[in-house]
């Protein structure tokens, strides 16, 4: 037990535990700005890492903190890794060490290496006596890393948010914004320039734009980017059959956040067939906005290679185990009353939700549970209700088969209850958890066996 306890220790503290499934996907840190990747077969996210401005530093207070790269990995949507550390301020030369500037960044492959993108304030004024963000590159030989950052940053470069996309002809591209977003092709070696930067043209004038990331499907190059078309950022995107352009603006990938995040900052990939966004919001932050928290959605395409608008979701992507704590708050759908999340502890966000059902027939929907193979018999509910109340679960949708009720008892106290389902389970299935009466409950987990 001892050892066990200490294993447990030393991979929290290296960074690789798993995390669970849901949005958002990183469930004891703040993250950002994801930059998602397929490499040999497995998912890798690359976000930027807010913290708390640190005590002792004249920082501001209401801006962005970063002080270094985590990379995160999935097989399954479901299971994600944290690998730690890759990338951070104090052990990069080029690099201002008392900036907390690390934002957002991007990774590629070429030729068996990894290519790690990432701006920062410089240390040392470059020949226009400019200091300003940079953008540097670390090399790695695997997708973990650990990657050796470049003494320099990237000549002739000055801005944020860099992206690098690769053609089928091998020619790579570097993308960054300065106000506008800006391109040039980069070397064979992906560390210098191979031509001019070229501010892309007939994108909005009004209104910051930033976070450029370009892919490519069906000989479509769509060149996405937040923009502030009102107050806050939403996502847009512009296409052409050149990844130079000149780019058409094409429509709004995702509307502004219904948190108010300022910002938001995207990234698509077709994993295992199925298309992507990545995103970021202030789930775990609702009152400051400058520590975020990345999501997963699935992304669809109509025949004319449009790109369908993404509602953000709470369940996010990749099925939920059966037998793991469901957490139904990061529900698919609820009823239109009666039905709420709230945080467990306010003070210690990173604790999560519960579920509020409270008035008959209040309930909630949870997609995409696997029940595996084994016949599953029993639930475990963790919940409390003040009145005493009793809830079902039902298979489907809300007139779907009962499989399960559970009485949860008179208390103010989490309690957790079982109870025998009514036929054994396999497979994947959507459930509803619906209040049977009208007594309140907070439901924290539901689980089975
Ligand atoms: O994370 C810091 C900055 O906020 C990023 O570089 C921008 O894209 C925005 O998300």
């Amino acid at each position: 037990m001892k050892n066990f306890k200490s294993l447990i220790f030393v991979l929290t503290l290296i960074g690789v535990i798993n995390l669970s499934a849901q949005n958002p996907i990183v469930r004891n840190q703040f993250s950002a700005d994801p930059t998602a990747r397929v490499f040999n077969g497995k998912l890798y996210v690359f976000p930027s890492h807010d913290i708390a401005v640190p005590p002792n530093t004249n920082l501001r207070k209401d801006w962005f903190c970063m002080a270094d790269y985590h990379v995160f990995t999935s097989e399954n949507l479901t299971d994600w890794t944290d690998h730690g550390v890759i990338v951070s301020q104090n052990k990069v030369k080029w690099v201002d060490s008392t900036s907390y500037s690390m934002w957002a960044p991007d990774c590629i492959e070429r030729n068996g290496k990894y290519y790690f993108y990432f701006p920062a304030n410089k240390n040392i004024a470059d020949a226009n006596g400019r200091k300003g963000f940079g953008i540097g590159v670390a090399i790695a030989d695997k997708p973990e890393g650990p990657y050796f950052p470049q003494p320099e940053p990237i000549k002739g470069v000055s801005g944020i948010d860099p992206n690098v996309f690769i053609d089928k002809d091998g020619q790579a591209y570097l993308y960054w914004a300065m106000g506008n977003i800006v391109v040039a092709k980069l070397k064979d070696n992906m560390t210098e320039l191979a031509s001019e930067p070229t501010i892309i043209a007939n994108l909005p004038q009004k209104g910051l734009k930033e976070g450029p990331f370009l892919f490519e499907r069906n000989g479509i190059y769509y060149l996405t980017f937040p923009h502030v078309e009102n107050k806050i950022e939403r996502l847009e995107y512009a296409i052409s059959d050149n990844p130079m352009g000149p780019f058409k603006m094409a429509g709004v990938v995702m509307d502004e956040s219904p948190m108010n995040c300022w910002t938001n900052h995207q990234s698509f990939v077709q994993f295992k067939g199925q298309w992507y966004l990545f995103y970021h919001q202030n789930a775990y932050s609702p009152k400051f906005d400058k520590n975020r928290s990345i999501c997963a959605d699935s992304l669809f395409f109509n025949s004319d290679g449009t790109i369908r608008k993404v509602t953000p979701t709470l369940r996010g992507v990749g099925l939920t185990k059966a037998t793991n704590k469901i957490k139904i708050d990061r529900y698919s759908s609820k009823s239109d009353t009666g039905s709420s999340g709230a945080f467990l502890d306010s003070l210690n966000t990173f604790n999560g939700w519960k579920t509020v059902l409270n008035g008959k027939d209040a309930w909630v929907k949870y997609n995409a549970v696997d029940f595996g193979k084994e016949q599953l018999k029993s639930v475990e509910v963790k919940a409390f209700s003040e009145k005493g109340s009793s809830l079902q679960i039902r298979l489907d949708n809300v007139d779907g088969p009962v499989i399960v009720e559970v009485n949860v008892p008179i208390g103010a106290a989490w309690n957790s209850v079982e109870a025998k389902l009514t036929k054994l389970l396999t497979g994947v299935h959507n459930l509803v958890v619906m209040l049977k009466d009208g007594n309140s409950i907070d439901i924290e987990w539901i689980k089975f066996q």
